[in-house]
């Protein structure tokens, strides 16, 4: 579902939006279903106590970084009504998809509940530029339900956190509990919000109960001091060559690899990309060899 323009000025304002049902059926279905090919299914997960035990080591232990085994979870971070919203939202098609994470959140293996905070901390080197259009989009999408008890994000509207200086990263535990909001959702959900926010994550108040969610950040490509990964670092993991050729050149630009019009492309490297990546398409790179 496209996000509205509406739901794109309550980011704005609001600092956050929630757009239901964004993730077609089909496709939410199917990346629903893939990710057993990455964590535990929550009946295996709370049956076996050796299962259990790598995701205790901390709350960030059920993070999996981009790309994944299986490309109904990869396309979801360049679907194309995501990639649609970062452009208007950031006002441009030169587009920078700086992280994308998987996170697998299970009742009882540590404690979730966090302090609020605001993302620019490791998102950018220095803070959000308030007067500028470089900004960053962040996203939640929900690929479970998400009820009160399953440990959801609680974020603070911006027009109540506004006496709380920019330089202000991270608030005592507790300061804010009584100006947040829940972000409850069925599964397809989409949260979009910036890095300015404060917001955190939650205990499940429920045993036996699990979270997934998808984690895709966007910003204009261009300002060294903000991004999140360098994907380049991430290119000889096993996934990143079928994802790479599954994706169009346009989606595989917004990782940074070259776009076809880039000077980048000769008879040379179309011959030796295409040999590192055997079944790419080369041709929109060949045209501008
Ligand atoms: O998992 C969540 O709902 C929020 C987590 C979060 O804000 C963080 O770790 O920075």
């Amino acid at each position: 579902m496209k996000v509205s323009d509406v739901q794109l000025s309550e980011v704005r304002e609001r600092g956050y939006t929630l757009v239901p049902d964004f993730i077609d059926q089909q496709t939410l279905a199917a990346a629903q279903e893939a990710l057993w090919e990455v964590f535990p299914r929550p009946e295996v997960y709370f049956a076996d106590p050796a299962v259990r035990q790598q995701f205790s080591k901390s709350q960030f232990a059920g993070l999996r970084m981009f790309p994944y085994p299986v490309w109904a979870l990869n396309r979801l971070a360049v679907y194309p009504d995501l990639v649609d919203a970062a452009t208007r939202f950031c006002g441009t098609g030169d587009l920078d998809l700086y992280k994308v994470e998987l996170w697998a959140k299970y009742a009882g293996a540590t404690d979730y509940d966090q302090a609020h905070h605001r993302d620019y901390g490791n998102h950018t080197m220095v803070v959000p530029k308030v007067a500028s259009s470089h900004v960053q989009m962040t996203t939640f999408i929900l690929l479970r339900d998400v009820t009160e008890l399953d440990g959801p994000t609680k974020i603070v509207p911006l027009d109540r956190s506004k006496d709380i200086p920019l330089a202000r990263r991270e608030l005592p535990m507790g300061t804010l509990f009584d100006q947040e909001i829940t972000v409850t959702g069925k599964a397809g959900t989409l949260l979009i919000y910036k890095t300015d926010v404060l917001h955190r994550g939650s205990n499940f108040l429920g045993a036996d109960r699990s979270r997934f969610v998808m984690l895709v950040d966007f910003q204009p490509r261009g300002w060294q001091w903000t991004g999140k990964m360098a994907w380049a670092n991430h290119a000889l993991s096993p996934h990143w060559g079928p994802t790479m050729v599954s994706m169009t050149p346009q989606e595989r630009s917004l990782f940074g690899f070259p776009a076809p019009d880039s000077e980048y492309w000769d008879d040379q490297t179309v011959r030796d990309v295409g040999l590192r990546y055997p079944g790419m398409d080369m041709s929109a790179y060949e045209a501008n060899a």
